[in-house]
């Protein structure tokens, strides 16, 4: 049966279309879509049309800003009544935080959109590139799946529950507190129960109007107060706090609690997102959670870093105060989060 869907495919950059230079893999304009010419698949009538719309510069992910998040959702907004469904080729390296950050500014998705990318280019002889390409261009034709995506190695996951798992295998993404949405084997086979309901509002980009200045502090055994404080002075907004196991921190240390309270009575916004790959923080498990809470930081749960930061990124760039963000970053916008009595 022929395959009558449209696909837009906006190409960002990444290793999936990079070439060999003397300074390692690179991006190279027009590469990809030449190495897509060989591939006779992709001209195969069960596949959709699809239009390429290359960025220029192609990046690098490790290059690319929160600029770049609105651009791509950008582009996907303006062509939106266009396609069926849209494809973004990423770089692995941010790949994660991209599509966290999509899912926050694509407002109503009735639309699927798919991160996909690989570790190996597609020029060369062994690589991933090509089923990533073609299961990421059937599954965004065949399926409507009203969320922000990311493909790899034969699994979909929703994009805001992605990490990059793996620096040199193919199995390079996981999604350890929300199941796959899609697995594709000898089937593709979606478990419909996980995915999010389709909206009743309509398709809306929410664009953001300032840059706010937000970060992330991973503490580790013995780290000096004064990096805290540092950390803390204004500009900032908000703050990823990485915290051990259910979200504990050295409650003995008293100089180190004075430093984060002093920093959230003057607004500024400290999630506790957990070090561990699994499981949710729960601030009123432990005493040197708690000692936490009562110094203003609020939970993350099981919020991945790439969805906390994007997520502090977007409200605070919505023009919220810190007041409406500490109650929408405690609650589930695009279900980056499981919320308690979910859990
Ligand atoms: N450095 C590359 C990137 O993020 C890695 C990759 O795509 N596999 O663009």
């Amino acid at each position: 049966m022929s395959n009558t869907k449209s696909v837009y495919v906006a190409y960002v950059g990444g290793t999936i279309g990079m070439v060999k230079t003397t300074s390692g893999y690179s991006p190279a304009s027009g590469s990809l879509q030449q190495q897509m010419e060989m591939i006779p698949e992709l001209r195969d009538e069960r596949m959709p049309q699809f239009t390429i719309h290359e960025y220029a510069p192609l990046l690098d992910s490790s290059n690319m800003t929160p600029a770049d998040w609105i651009q791509i959702a950008q582009d996907i907004t303006d062509h939106y009544d266009e396609f069926d469904g849209f494809v973004v080729l990423h770089g692995t390296d941010t790949m994660a935080y991209t599509a966290s950050a999509l899912s926050f500014l694509l407002q109503n998705l009735s639309k699927t959109v798919i991160v996909t990318g690989s570790q190996i280019p597609l020029v060369e002889l062994r690589n991933d590139a090509r089923p990533n390409l073609i299961d990421s261009l059937l599954i965004a034709s065949h399926y409507q799946i009203p969320e922000v995506c990311l493909y790899f190695n034969t699994r979909l996951f929703r994009g805001n529950r992605t990490l990059k798992i793996n620096a040199s295998g193919f199995h390079a993404f996981d999604s350890p507190n929300y199941p796959p949405l899609g697995v594709v084997g000898v089937d593709i086979t979606m478990d419909w129960s996980h995915v999010l309901p389709r909206p009743n509002a309509p398709f809306e980009f929410s664009r953001i109007s300032t840059q706010p200045q937000v970060g992330q502090i991973t503490l580790f055994p013995g780290i000096s107060v004064q990096v805290i404080k540092n950390f803390l002075q204004p500009p900032i907004q908000g703050v990823i706090l990485e915290t051990y196991g259910s979200g504990n921190a050295p409650d003995k240390d008293q100089a180190f609690l004075d430093a984060i309270k002093a920093a959230t009575d003057r607004g500024v916004v400290i999630v506790s997102c957990t070090q561990c790959l699994y499981g949710t923080v729960d601030l009123d498990a432990y005493a040197t959670g708690s000692a936490l809470k009562a110094c203003g930081v609020i939970n993350g749960y099981d919020m991945t870093r790439e969805a906390a930061l994007t997520k502090l990124y977007y409200l605070f760039g919505l023009g919220y105060d810190s007041d409406q963000v500490r109650t929408l970053m405690q609650r589930s916008l695009h279900g980056e989060l499981t919320e308690p009595n979910a859990l």
